[in-house]
């Protein structure tokens, strides 16, 4: 890539306060969800079994084993750049990584990718088993939505806007997003991919949640449907070109510096960029990607008053990280 990377160091300068305050509130809202059931729980009908106890810990893992943030990111700093508050838009956040770290654990399983490490640790069926595996996502998943529902503060943000971001969610967690990028990455795995079916993929599998993630912020921060359409659209580029990058590591990063396995794509013959179209032409396609992301962005200054300057550092980081 020509452009300068973007260092750790300068990311956390810049969203340290914000990944802090996602870190922190994840922490929170996992800890007051516990504390419901766990054993010493205060609440009254709470079920006493050390079983459980065994499930929060497999919970919490896959959670806390770190990650980049970005999706909830991208929705605390979509909605504050449509001039909502933090506060408005932190239960989605953590909610949505949640729903991420979700389809991480199965995208994991062996029926699906069969990997055995994420997030620089061993995976959840590794460190556990993998029916665990499969109750933990589905426990975040539910977990997710509840998270939106009661934390979200209901003098800012009206029912109405609650419920359109619900049904939003849902579609694209549902097969007109996240599970049909999945399933149609796996029908392809080992067959020749076409260069429209490949986009089609990478669109779904990435470009729903991170198109989730502006669309959401947006609506939070009470965005006209206009402002919400052409957030949507910048998740998408910023999707697109993200998974890009993704295949690109792939083939030219370490597994340390990963923190999951690097040249997985390979050995499962996965359909991704470098190998429909090899690396010189798949950066062409992200440079194009990162000039229609920040024609997006300057549209959305203008015609909107949207104050774009860290969405801008966030696409540029899409465009050169190397983490
Ligand atoms: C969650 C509704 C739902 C369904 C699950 C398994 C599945 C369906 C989808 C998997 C999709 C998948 C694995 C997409 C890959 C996207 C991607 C590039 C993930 C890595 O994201 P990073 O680099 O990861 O942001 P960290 O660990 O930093 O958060």
């Amino acid at each position: 890539m020509n452009a300068t990377s973007f260092a750790r160091s300068d990311f956390e300068a810049m969203f340290g306060e914000s990944l802090h305050r996602i870190e922190a509130q994840l922490v929170a809202y996992l800890e007051d969800e516990a504390q419901q059931q766990l054993p010493g729980s205060t609440v009254p009908h709470a079920r006493l079994n050390p079983a459980t106890e065994r499930f929060w810990q497999a919970l919490r893992y896959p959670v806390m084993a770190g990650g980049k943030r970005l999706r909830p990111l991208l929705l605390l700093e979509s909605c504050m750049a449509c001039g909502g508050q933090p506060e408005w838009a932190l239960p989605a956040a953590c909610a949505l990584e949640l729903v991420h770290t979700y389809s991480l654990v199965h995208d994991d399983l062996p029926c699906m990718d069969n990997d055995d490490l994420r997030r620089g640790m061993p995976t959840v069926h590794k460190a556990y088993d993998e029916a665990t595996a499969v109750l933990v996502g589905d426990a975040l998943f539910s977990l997710a939505t509840a998270w939106i529902l009661r934390h979200t503060p209901r003098d800012a943000v009206t029912a109405e806007t609650l419920l359109t971001l619900l049904e939003d969610w849902s579609l694209a967690c549902s097969v007109r997003g996240l599970v049909n990028g999945q399933f149609v990455d796996m029908y392809y795995e080992g067959q020749p991919c076409d260069p429209d079916t490949l986009q089609y993929i990478h669109r779904y599998k990435t470009g729903a949640l991170m198109a989730l993630a502006l669309r959401a912020g947006a609506l939070l921060a009470g965005a006209s449907p206009l402002l919400v359409t052409q957030m949507t659209q910048l998740g998408e580029t910023i999707g697109l070109a993200f998974q890009i990058v993704d295949d690109l590591l792939d083939t030219r990063a370490s597994t340390a510096q990963l923190g999951k396995t690097a040249g997985k794509d390979q050995t499962r013959q996965k359909a991704t960029y470098p190998a429909v179209f090899g690396v010189a032409a798949s950066e062409q396609q992200l440079s194009l990607l990162i000039e229609q992301a920040q024609r997006q962005l300057s549209n959305l200054a203008q015609r909107h008053g949207v104050a774009v300057t860290r969405l801008e550092a966030l696409v540029s980081y899409t465009h050169t990280r190397v983490f």
